[in-house]
C-alpha cells in the first residue's frame, strides 16, 4: 500500500496511569478494545494515515506511560509534538486533579503552541462518574483546550478526538498561524506536498521552449 501523504503530525497521548491512553490508541488504530491492557513501560508508538479536510495526514503517535517512575523517560519524547490528547478518567477525580501538571509539562516541553484536546475517558462508566462534563468543559475553556468525553471500550468519540486535533493543526497551517518549516513544529511535509512544492513555477512553460543544443 502506498504511504504517500501531505503532512506528518507528531502526536502525544499523555495523562495519569490507568486513564486508558493505550486503549484509546489501540481503539483508534485497530478499531477494537484492547483487553487486559498493562501499564505502559516508557513509551509505545503507533501511526495511522487519516483524511482530514481533503488532505492526507499521517499521525505519528507516542503513547506515554502515566506512572511517575517513567516521567523522565516520557518527558524526553515531548519535544516537537504538534498535538496531544490529554487524558483523564471520568471515574477518578485524582486523574482530573493532575491535569494542570500534565498541561504545564506539555506546554513547556513540547511547544507553547501545541494543540491539545482534553479527553474525559471511560464515558461508558457513567454510573461511577466523579467528574461532571460541565466542570471539565469549563476547565478546557479556561485553558484553551478542546474537549470530548470518550470511551475506548465502546469507541465513542475516539476517532473524533484524533481527527479534531489534526483538523485544528491543519487549519492553523492553512491560516499561517503554524509554520511547518519551523524547527520543532512537529509537522513534516509528506511526499505528496514535497512533490508539489518542488515543482518549479513555470516548469511547464520552460519545457515547451525549443532546445538550443
Ligand atoms: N470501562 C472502560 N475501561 C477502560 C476504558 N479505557 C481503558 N479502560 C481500562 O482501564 C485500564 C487502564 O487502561 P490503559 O489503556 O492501560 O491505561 P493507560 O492510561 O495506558 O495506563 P499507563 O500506561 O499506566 O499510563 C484497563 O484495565 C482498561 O481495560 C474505557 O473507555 N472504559
Ligand atoms: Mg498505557
Amino acid at each position: 500500500m502506498s504511504e504517500s501523504y501531505d503532512f506528518l503530525f507528531k502526536f502525544l497521548v499523555i495523562g495519569s496511569a490507568g486513564t486508558g491512553k493505550s486503549c484509546l490508541l489501540h481503539q483508534f488504530i485497530e478499531n477494537k478494545f484492547k483487553q487486559d491492557s498493562n501499564h505502559t513501560i516508557g513509551v509505545e508508538f503507533g501511526s495511522k494515515v487519516v483524511n482530514v479536510g481533503g488532505k492526507t495526514v499521517k499521525l505519528q503517535i507516542w503513547d506515554t506511560a502515566g506512572q511517575e517512575r517513567f516521567r523522565s523517560v516520557t518527558r524526553s519524547y515531548y519535544r516537537g509534538a504538534a498535538g496531544a490528547l490529554l487524558v483523564y478518567d471520568i471515574t477518578s477525580r485524582e486523574t482530573y486533579n493532575a491535569l494542570t501538571n500534565w498541561l504545564t509539562d506539555a506546554r513547556t516541553l513540547a511547544s507553547p503552541s501545541i494543540v491539545i484536546i482534553l479527553c474525559g475517558n471511560k464515558k461508558d462508566l457513567d454510573a461511577d462518574r466523579e467528574v461532571t462534563f460541565l466542570e471539565a468543559s469549563r476547565f478546557a475553556q479556561e485553558n484553551e483546550l478542546m474537549f470530548l468525553e470518550t470511551s475506548a471500550l465502546t469507541g465513542e468519540n475516539v476517532e473524533e478526538a484524533f481527527l479534531k486535533c489534526a483538523r485544528t493543526i491543519l487549519n492553523k497551517i492553512e491560516s499561517g498561524e503554524l509554520d511547518p518549516e519551523r524547527m520543532g513544529s512537529g509537522i513534516q511535509y509528506g511526499d505528496t506536498s514535497l512533490r508539489h512544492l518542488r515543482q518549479p513555477r513555470g516548469a511547464q512553460t520552460q519545457s515547451k521552449q525549443p532546445c538550443n543544443c
